[in-house]
């Protein structure tokens, strides 16, 4: 086939097939878990994958591995100048996020999944998934990619095998996690591992032995995300991209570690991790859950504007929390790397993030400069003047198109990163202090609040949510629930997830404080009244106060918020109407949300904790009495 390609090719146009050519000298070998072992032959049979290679994460292997990519079209070479072994990685358009719509929690019940995950019956998926990975791996290599989420070694860590058919996700992989030899030694005869099955589903050769080229971006239009909560399995069919295929992540780090937290007794969290230390030398550490798209990594990467304040850096996407033998909470990060979107990540936004990615990245779906460097919106204020878009496009400035994909991604190993904390790779973990619960909301929610216990913090992390974009012009009625920002990633009901909250709660010696934080009110005229980023220094300084026992608060019926003269506010220009905006509790709207709180729990049935329903019965009930008695103190003035 004679095919003109630009490039890169496109991402379905045939391109030199990719498939691994295997070193020479034999590649780290099988496991010392027979189960592992047996598995790997099961899956090699059924994907009647030509080859199984063993990943061992040395760099040897990435060289290999991404000079062939190169070679084959799949990825570029960036600038080595500017970019040292970094690539750009342009995914087929219909492959660009997490499929939410096609991931399933296949439990024996359907309760068990409960109402906010899709359901199938694993006897029914088993079947369908029998006939998807038949024979997927035809005429390619089928890696086996033993990784480790969290520490080597590390109590709180677990560990998975994957087997793939897409170099892409090994490279990604052993960015993510522990991975390769290291992680592959830690599995002894009895360890428990959590095998993760994903193809692409673009086998080379048919059922009638006809062979194809390869393309780009290899996947498929059949798309299932499957986890298997009681055999703690997970098997992925179709997409190349992030979530999809990095199983360590989303499937294995939330929707299975979930379901291994409850049976276990501890938390798995969709929560960025942080080490704070004050200007007296004080250090604490914050866990905090934001819905995607909320800047967690800005968060996490915070240049804090208050002098004096350090922020570090342990983790940006997932904490692994555990009660310890003093009854408190203690945190790993279980990634290595950050997956992070780049639109909207720039020098002005999150410096750190820009320092972190100097090289040793693979980008993806971003745009491509003329001398081979990357950019997306947001990096730099003027865009170049001529870029290939992230579909391999011309893009002039100024063309209305994005350059970059919305979802375009940077991967890259956390030890890169400037501001990480010394202790985000200790096995032991650390203690945390305070967990914040955060969602994007342009009415009610004030800038910060604190729970009044624990059982009030679980009610604000189940009520965790966003408005759609009428809701950003006064209205509630598109409220969309987020509950612990795990609404796409908690691996059983959500209803008996919140039992188990306050379960560990109950199991807490030293339980850390909970606060409820929102950066995204909007005053009358529809602009953000908190400036957010560096400024949310100014919200860690009075929690970190809290803790001590050094911060003034008024009482709300929605928690404690900060006494205005007892906050940082010099300098960020929010005057004393703006904070009365930033921090008001509307009785009406309050009583109003109050009512889609109780259509939220009411999906989940009499499963709802009864501690919940009595949060939202007592929220009511002060709601209605300060409202009583500010309208008997007007009638008295
Ligand atoms: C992510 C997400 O990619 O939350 O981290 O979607
Ligand atoms: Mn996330």
């Amino acid at each position: 086939m004679t095919l003109t390609l630009d490039p890169v090719g496109s991402a379905t146009s045939p391109v030199t097939a990719p498939t691994y050519v295997a070193p020479t000298a034999p590649a780290a070998g099988s496991s010392r878990n027979s189960e592992v072992n047996a598995w790997v032959q099961r899956m090699a049979e059924l994907t009647g994958a030509a080859d199984v290679h063993w990943c061992t994460g040395d760099s040897a292997e990435w060289t290999r591995l991404t000079a062939q990519l190169v070679e084959s079209g799949s990825l570029v070479r960036l600038d080595p100048e500017w970019r040292p072994n970094s690539f750009l990685a342009r995914s087929d358009p219909r492959d660009v996020a997490r499929v939410e719509e096609r991931t399933f929690i296949c439990s024996e019940r359907e309760e068990d999944a409960g109402p906010t995950n899709n359901w199938r019956a694993p006897a029914e998926m088993r079947i369908q998934l029998d006939t998807l990975f038949r024979g997927s791996m035809r005429g390619r290599t089928m890696f086996v990619v033993p990784f480790s989420m969290g520490p080597i070694g590390s109590p709180l860590a677990k560990l998975g095998v994957q087997v793939t058919d897409s170099p892409y996700a090994v490279l990604s992989m052993g960015i993510m996690t522990r991975m390769g030899t290291q992680a592959l030694d830690q599995i002894g005869p009895d360890t428990e591992w959590v095998p993760a099955v994903h193809s692409v589903g673009y086998p080379l050769i048919d059922d009638a032995g006809v062979v194809r080229d390869d393309v780009r971006w290899p996947c498929n239009d059949t798309k299932y995300i499957t986890h298997f909560p009681e055999t703690r399995e997970i098997w992925s069919f179709g997409s190349g991209y992030g979530g999809n295929s990095l199983l360590g992540k989303k499937c294995m780090a939330l929707r299975i570690a979930s379901v291994l937290a409850r049976d276990e007794g501890w938390l798995a969290e969709h929560m960025l991790l942080v080490k704070v230390t004050s200007p007296a030398g004080r250090s604490r550490v914050l866990a905090a859950a934001f819905p995607s798209a909320c800047g967690k990594t800005n968060f996490a990467m915070m240049q804090p504007s208050l002098p004096g304040w350090k922020v570090e850096t342990i983790g940006d996407d997932i904490a692994w929390m555990r009660p310890d033998a003093q009854g408190r909470l203690r945190a790993i990060n279980p990634e290595r790397g950050f997956f992070g979107v780049a639109p909207g990540t720039g020098e002005t936004t999150n410096p750190t993030a820009i320092d972190t990615i100097w090289g040793n990245t693979i980008f993806t779906n971003v745009a491509l400069r003329d001398d081979d460097d990357v950019w997306w919106e947001g990096m730099t204020d003027v865009a170049p003047r001529h870029l290939r878009d992230w579909k391999g496009d011309d893009w002039h400035r100024g063309d209305s198109s994005h350059a970059a994909h919305p979802n375009g991604r940077f991967t890259v190993p956390a030890e890169q990163c400037p501001s990480m904390a010394p202790e985000w790779d200790d096995p032991e973990g650390v203690v945390v202090d305070a967990i914040l619960f955060g969602g994007r909301r342009a009415t009610n929610i004030p800038l910060v609040a604190e729970a009044t216990d624990w059982a009030h913090g679980v009610f604000m992390g189940a009520t965790i949510s966003s408005e759609r974009t009428a809701a950003a012009e006064g209205t509630l009625g598109e409220l969309r629930h987020d509950p612990f920002a795990m609404l796409p990633f908690c691996g059983y009901n959500m209803a008996d997830y919140w039992a188990h909250w306050l379960r560990v709660g109950r199991s807490l010696a030293h339980p850390p404080k909970i606060f409820q934080v929102n950066w995204f009110r909007r005053g009358a005229d529809g602009s953000f009244l908190w400036p957010g980023f560096g400024e949310n220094s100014r919200v860690v300084d009075w929690i970190v106060r809290r803790l001590d026992g050094r911060a003034l608060a008024t009482w709300t019926p929605a928690g404690h918020i900060p006494w205005r003269e007892d906050f940082a506010l010099e300098g960020t220009g929010v005057d004393e109407d703006i904070w009365e905006e930033l921090t008001a509790i509307d009785t009406a709207s309050w009583l109003a949300e109050c009512d889609l709180t109780e259509q939220l729990f009411d999906r989940f049935g009499r499963r709802v904790p009864h501690e919940l329903r009595a949060q939202l019965a007592s929220l009511r009930w002060k709601l209605e009495r300060s409202a009583e008695t500010t309208t008997a103190d007007s009638a008295a003035a």
